[in-house]
């Protein structure tokens, strides 16, 4: 196993890192941009390193600060959280060309999913079940485009390649308004991406996002852990997230995610990693996958007592899996509520300094962030100031948990979303299970404020 490592991250998933790194006696590198000098994950890391100023360009995304970092602090593996430089295999192989380990899979892993045409293709071929679309990216001919639409049947989609997580998408509704969509969606995804290939799928009116969770190792084992339910959420924000899907029959789950281990096996996939699936009708379609550890991994972790950091660690330091796909037993229900600084109601942001922070406890009750009473939350960064996870041995038991401990839960001197959370637990159609992707946003919509 690892000495050292560096934490190339800030914010709530760094001291998350911190901790695993911890419990397992690995000595840990915090490295911080001038405005997180003073954060929690940085005084209890056993080294630090500032790699600049505010902005995240200069710092948590400046490469040669990083590995410079590293190499002063004679890290041995880097890992890089999610966000920033997480899913850039360009810093993933200027890592391991600088000697380092990137504790995340192998760049070509990372750049094979990363081109949303090529990540789909070998899927296809992995035997995991796609939405039905073009076989590839679109054709430049006017005429195959419309023939391969029309065998689609409307509504279509015209996805980037380049795009991912809701970005350089449109949907076509008629034949009239689909080659100028393409060239639209083209000229975007150039600029945006620079990468003009785009790709077309048949568009699905009101599915739900869920992903299933996989861990693989450098020795051709790999086992899938589970799903999570991620439908709740407002213009590609996931909002609460749960394990496992309320209301999906288990032989249809436990079908996909053998196929998912199966396709991680067959591309030799190493680490932790993220199939996304739309599930609509009973049926269920790959769109992306991630190549990192997610926000919403504690539900996994809950029902599985699985800790997917120190995995993430073990396989990285080249140790095989320590369980096979029987050893992993499902239990109970996991709710997580993303607690960020900002406008209930509005959503604008809201940093600044936290007066006083109560954060809820009990059983199964676990709270990852990093803040505490006296911190300011700085205005550069992703809004998200922690999560509130809570097990119970059913979900009606997870939600009262949940209920209780955002009542207990005490943020002053800034706002936050906890107020929607806590509408959000009495709301009669999440209570039953199972609401769209759409659900959130047609109820934000006909609030009254
Ligand atoms: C779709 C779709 C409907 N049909 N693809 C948005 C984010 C990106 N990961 C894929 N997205 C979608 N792809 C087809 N063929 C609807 C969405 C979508 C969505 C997906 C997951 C979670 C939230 C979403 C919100 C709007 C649209």
């Amino acid at each position: 196993m690892f000495g050292k490592i560096l934490i190339a991250n800030r914010g709530e998933i760094a001291l998350r890192i911190l901790r695993a790194c911890r419990e397992m006696g690995i000595k840990t590198v915090a490295v911080h941009s001038t405005a997180d000098a003073d954060a929690k994950y940085v005084k209890l890391a056993d080294e630090s390193v500032c790699i600049g100023p505010p902005p995240s360009r200069e710092s948590y995304l400046n490469i040669p600060a990083i590995i410079s970092a590293a190499e002063v602090t004679d890290s041995e593996a880097i890992h890089p959280g999610y966000g920033f430089l997480s899913e850039n295999a360009n810093f993933a192989d200027r890592v391991e060309k600088s000697g380092f380990v990137f504790i995340g899979p192998r760049a070509e892993s990372i750049l094979l999913m990363g081109d949303k045409v090529s990540a789909k293709q070998s899927m296809i071929a992995a035997g995991v079940p796609c939405v039905p679309g073009s076989e590839g990216e679109l054709p430049e001919d006017p005429r195959e485009i419309v023939k391969i639409a029309r065998k689609v049947g409307y509504p279509v989609i015209i996805k980037a390649a380049g795009g991912g997580g809701g970005r350089g998408m449109r949907v076509v509704h008629t034949e009239a308004a689909l080659l100028n969509a393409v060239n639209m969606t083209r000229n975007e995804a150039g600029a945006a991406f620079n990468n003009p290939s785009v790709y077309l799928e048949k568009f699905l009116e009101n599915p739900r996002h869920v992903e299933i969770q996989i861990l693989a190792d450098q020795h051709g084992n790999a086992v899938w852990l589970g799903e999570r339910d991620c439908s709740m959420q407002r213009r590609h924000q996931k909002v609460i997230e749960e394990a496992p899907a309320p209301n999906i029959p288990r032989r249809l789950i436990e079908r996909i995610g053998e196929r998912c281990a199966e396709a991680c096996r067959k591309i030799n996939y190493r680490g932790a990693g993220t199939f996304e699936f739309l599930y609509e009708n009973g049926e269920f379609y790959f769109i992306e996958m991630n190549t990192r550890v997610q926000v919403e991994h504690p539900v996994t972790e809950m029902i599985t007592g699985v800790d997917i950091v120190q995995e993430q660690l073990r396989v990285a330091a080249g140790e095989k899996l320590r369980f096979r796909q029987r050893d992993i037993q499902f239990r109970g229900h996991a709710i997580e509520c993303r607690i960020n600084a900002e406008d209930p109601f509005k959503f604008t942001p809201c940093p600044g300094l936290i007066k006083n922070w109560h954060p809820p406890g009990g059983p199964g009750v676990r709270v990852d962030s990093h803040v505490y009473s006296g911190y300011t939350v700085p205005p550069h960064y992703d809004s998200m100031i922690g999560k509130v996870i809570t097990f119970g041995e059913d979900r009606a038991q997870a939600m009262a948990r949940m209920r209780q401990a955002l009542s207990e839960l005490v943020v002053d001197g800034i706002k936050t979303n906890t107020p929607l959370h806590r509408e959000l637990m009495d709301d009669a159609r999440f209570i039953e299970g199972g609401t769209s992707i759409h659900y959130l946003e047609h109820k934000l919509e006909q609030r009254v404020t």
